[in-house]
C-alpha cells in the first residue's frame, strides 16, 4: 500500500498534477494524416513543430481492479477550420469504460463504436462526460484556452489506435461561423465497408 502515493492535488491555474509518472507530450508532426485538410497541416508542419497537447499519467500497476488517473491538457488551435484534438482510440479491452471530468476550458468529446455508431458531448469547467464499454473516444479543444480534464479508466484498459490512425472518425468537428460544428469526415468509410 504505501509503496504507491494515494493522493495528489490538482494546480487550478496551470492544470498539472503534483505528482505523475509520466508525462507526454504529442506534436503535431505526430498526428500526420488525421486533419482534413492536408494543405493547411502541411504548412503549419513547415512553420515549425509544436506541442499539440499533453498528458500526465499517475500510474498503478496494469491489473484487473487498478485504476490508471491523469490529466490531459490539449492546447488551443485549429489545423485550417478544425480545432485541435488528441488522436483517439478504444480501448485494446473494448469493454472497458472510461470517466473525464472537465477542470478548465471549452471541448468535446468525439465517440464511436465498432460497428460505427456516433455520439458526441461536451466538456466545459466542472462536467463531466462517461464514457462507455466500447466507445473510442477523441477529446476537442474548441475554445480560446487549454481544455483541461482529470480521466480515470482501468489500469488494464490498453488503447488501440489502429482503425481510428486509419480512417478518423465519422465525424470531425470545425469552426463555422465562429462556433463549433460537428460535420460528416469524409475520409471515414463505415466499418461494414472497409
Ligand atoms: C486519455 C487519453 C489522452 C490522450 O488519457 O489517452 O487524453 O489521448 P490519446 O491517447 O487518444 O492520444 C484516455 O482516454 N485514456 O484512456
Ligand atoms: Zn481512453
Amino acid at each position: 500500500m504505501e509503496k504507491f502515493p494515494l493522493d495528489f492535488n490538482i494546480d487550478r491555474i496551470s492544470g498539472t498534477p503534483g505528482r505523475y509518472d509520466k508525462h507526454i507530450q504529442r506534436m503535431l508532426s505526430d498526428m500526420r494524416g488525421q486533419f482534413a485538410d492536408q494543405d493547411a497541416y502541411q504548412k503549419m508542419i513547415e512553420e515549425g513543430d509544436r506541442i499539440l497537447y499533453e498528458v500526465y499519467e499517475i500510474g498503478r500497476p496494469g491489473i484487473a481492479g487498478e485504476l490508471m488517473q491523469g490529466i490531459s491538457i490539449i492546447h488551443a488551435g485549429k489545423v485550417g477550420d478544425e480545432y485541435f484534438m488528441t488522436k483517439g482510440h478504444f480501448h485494446s479491452r473494448l469493454e472497458m469504460a472510461e470517466v473525464y471530468y472537465c477542470l478548465m476550458g471549452q471541448g468535446m468529446v468525439i465517440m464511436e463504436t465498432p460497428e460505427g455508431g456516433q455520439s458526441s458531448r461536451e466538456l466545459g469547467p466542472d462536467s463531466v462526460v462517461y464514457i462507455p464499454p466500447r466507445w473510442a473516444h477523441r477529446s476537442v479543444n474548441t475554445g480560446q484556452q487549454d481544455l483541461i480534464f482529470f480521466f480515470v479508466y482501468p489500469s488494464d484498459a490498453g488503447h488501440n489506435y489502429g482503425t481510428i490512425e486509419e480512417y478518423g472518425f465519422g465525424k470531425l468537428v470545425v469552426e463555422r461561423d465562429h462556433r463549433p460544428a460537428i460535420i460528416d469526415n469524409p475520409r471515414w468509410v463505415p466499418p461494414e465497408a472497409r
